[in-house]
């Protein structure tokens, strides 16, 4: 198939999203497009930020082209940090003043639960299309593990026992909201394109 942009600045969700995809489709970065642009994302959910990364690069490129937009939803929290997670310590957007923070505002609530939620949007010959995926599970107390990135280290999957900071990406995949959604992808870009 063509090549698909993949609208992100974040390295670490190209290499998980390559390796759920398994090298089935062509995707590029925004930095191997050679696209130097920081996206903003102004809006309050999810869904509208990821339709805006996506049209930003459609717009710049016409070519198809997705994005993601992912946030961590803690139920004691009413959902936050959710569509704010990059930003939740501040506009600097640093993982380990995001996670302190975190466990601040956790602190003394047993109530443990969260999820991550990512919401992929593609824009493919035109028309956009979104694809959801859900990851539920708990915020630890303190970091545990060295892999992955963001609040990995604060979040155990329902059912894995350990960290995703404690998993190599393909153990973090078997879990993960991103493999989710982008399984979802795959499914309609394979069906558009008489894959199956
Ligand atoms: P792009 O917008 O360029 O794609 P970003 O890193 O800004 O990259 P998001 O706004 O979607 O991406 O990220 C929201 C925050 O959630 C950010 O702090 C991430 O580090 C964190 N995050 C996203 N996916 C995660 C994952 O799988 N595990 C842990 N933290 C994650």
């Amino acid at each position: 198939m063509d090549t698909l942009i993949f609208a992100t600045n974040n390295e670490n969700k190209v290499r998980e999203i390559r390796h759920a995809l398994n090298n089935q489709f062509h995707i590029i970065s925004l930095k191997e497009a050679g696209i130097l642009v920081d996206i903003p994302e102004p809006h309050d959910t999810l869904e509208d930020n990821a339709r805006e990364k996506s049209l930003v690069i459609h717009q710049l490129t016409g070519k198809d082209c997705f994005s993601e937009d992912t946030g961590l939803e803690v139920e004691a929290l009413d959902g936050a940090p959710g569509v704010l997670s990059a930003r939740y310590a501040g506009p600097e957007q640093d993982a380990s003043k995001n996670m302190e923070k975190l466990l601040s505002a956790l602190e003394g609530i047993t109530n443990r639960k969260a999820r991550f939620r990512t919401v992929i949007s593609l824009i493919y010959h035109g028309k956009e299309y979104q694809f959801e995926g859900i990851c539920p599970g708990v915020i630890l107390d303190k970091k545990q593990g060295e892999q992955g990135f963001g609040y990995d280290p604060l979040f155990i999957p329902d059912g894995a026992g350990k960290s995703f900071a404690d998993m190599s990406m393909e153990e973090k995949n078997t879990y993960s909201h991103r493999k989710k959604a982008t399984a979802k992808l795959a499914e309609f870009l394979m069906t558009r394109h008489g894959k199956n």
